[in-house]
């Protein structure tokens, strides 16, 4: 059996959550992610079939029963992981019942998983329903994004169109948009239905006045997309108090979109 500490999928959880709080995305114990291994790979590390505790999760995960993920722990901090991977991370897998969380390895404190696993999993539901690559969920609290969340307009046309307006690459990196949620309770089954719900559509959600969900293939997509929406509400935040001389053109949007060839939200733009 290979050293678990040594795991690709445990390097990267360390390098990302690492970098997340560099980038002052993730106070304190703010943000959480959760990543869909393969059963094989997990099987070089681990004895899948030692079952170390089972935690309830409070819904049912039916069309996950059987997947494994490693995903961040509940009240831990992602400035910590990457020294501490065994107390901050755990790696889970949803039994038979589809309500149960098998801890097959982490939580060695006595921990359990994140108290956004209801977004999570129904956001991994939702995006494996619209493509089965899906393998990362994200969610942070990136501080322009949010920052800009008190000054702009919470709907999702017009706040997807500033965005894109913000920097070049927007429409290539997320034609899809960024779906928007009001201000709801988080940690509740209520605010992971409705992010999922949005997830169908979107590849990015926003929380109204708490931070942004992100759902990828790979951790470097997932990423990216919060990083581009970051980096474009940042150019925001620096202008918005400002007059605008200059702006990305609708046409110009368009003729982005379809040079790089990407499906993107035609009635997001005001052609
Ligand atoms: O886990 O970010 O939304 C801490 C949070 C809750
Ligand atoms: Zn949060």
């Amino acid at each position: 059996m290979k050293d678990i500490l040594t795991a690709p999928f445990v390097e990267e959880m360390k390098a990302t959550t690492a970098n997340m709080y560099r980038l002052g995305w993730d106070e304190r114990n703010g943000g959480n992610i959760s990543y869909l291994l393969d059963e094989k790979e997990v099987a070089e590390y681990l004895d899948i079939n030692n079952v170390i505790r089972e935690i309830p999760t409070g819904f049912n995960a039916e069309p996950l029963i059987g997947k494994i993920f490693i995903v961040t722990g509940s009240g831990k901090y992602f400035k910590n992981v990457i020294n501490d991977p065994v107390n901050n991370l755990g790696i889970i897998r949803i039994a038979e019942d589809g309500t149960t969380a098998q801890l097959l390895w982490g939580f060695a404190d006595g921990g359990r998983f994140t108290s956004e696993l209801p977004a999570h999993l129904m956001s991994h539901m939702a995006r494996l329903s619209v493509d089965p690559e899906n393998r990362v969920i994200m969610h942070c609290h990136p501080t322009n994004t949010l920052a800009m969340n008190y000054i702009h307009e919470l709907d999702e046309k017009k706040l997807t169109h500033t965005l894109w307006e913000m920097c070049t690459e927007c429409i290539v990196v997320f034609p899809d948009g960024v779906g928007v949620l009001p201000w709801m309770l988080c940690g509740t089954n209520s605010i992971g239905e409705a992010t999922a719900e949005k997830m169908k559509e979107f590849r990015l959600v926003v929380w109204g006045m708490h931070g942004i969900y992100g759902a990828g293939k790979t951790m470097d997509e997932t990423f990216g997309l919060i990083e581009t929406v970051e980096k474009a509400a940042q150019i925001y935040m620096l202008t918005a108090h400002m007059p605008r001389i200059n702006t990305i053109k609708d046409a110009e949007m368009q003729e982005l979109a379809e040079f790089f060839g990407v499906q993107y939200r035609k009635d997001f733009l005001n052609l």
